[in-house]
């Protein structure tokens, strides 16, 4: 009995928080697809493409893990990809509201569907994307936040 879990996401742009709970993740699913959804209310930083290309760099000889792309429903897409499980990150009490909200609704449209979640390494949890870009847009440091290779394409986009 395999365990297929989809950890979806925005990835604007991936940070260490994310990079921390796909290594977790990709301990305990056989496989693990990492998710970016495609047309999100956020108007992103960087395009779909930049974002498939910086997680490809980063998960590159990690093995279990996959990297797609989806639209519509995540559900729809879990089903899709006959997954048992969606894999989510909780990094304080102030992620849970939103969280628990997302894991009923998805339980609703499909009961089938277990969403799971793990919690990073106590040093990412306060890292976000959203802050991270504010952070590198304003000229601060976020070394030790996201990959080196993030920090420069952050650089470029200043
Ligand atoms: N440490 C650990 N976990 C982290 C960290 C960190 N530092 N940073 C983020 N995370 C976790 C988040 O808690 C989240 O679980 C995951 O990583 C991804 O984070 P983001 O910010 O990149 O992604 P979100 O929260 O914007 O993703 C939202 C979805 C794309 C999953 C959601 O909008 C969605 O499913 N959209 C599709 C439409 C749909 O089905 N809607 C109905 C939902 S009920």
């Amino acid at each position: 009995n395999t365990v297929k879990a989809i950890y979806p996401g925005s990835f604007d742009p991936v940070t260490n928080g994310h990079l921390d709970l796909i290594s977790r993740g990709s301990k305990i699913f056989d496989h693990l697809v990492v998710a970016i959804l495609r047309n999100s209310a956020k108007d992103p930083l960087f395009s779909i493409e930049e974002r498939v290309e910086m997680l490809t760099e980063e998960l590159a000889g990690l093995e279990h893990v996959s990297i797609a792309t989806f639209d519509g429903l995540l559900i729809d897409f879990a089903r899709e990809q006959q997954a048992q499980a969606v894999m989510r990150g909780i990094r304080a009490i102030s992620d849970y509201e939103y969280e628990f909200q997302m894991a009923l609704m998805n339980r609703r449209l499909a009961p089938e569907v277990e969403t799971i979640f793990l919690m990073p390494d106590a040093k990412y949890s306060f890292v976000s994307s959203r802050l991270v870009k504010e952070v590198a847009r304003l000229g601060g440091s976020v070394e030790g936040l996201v990959p080196k290779r993030v920090i420069e394409r952050l650089k470029k986009k200043a």
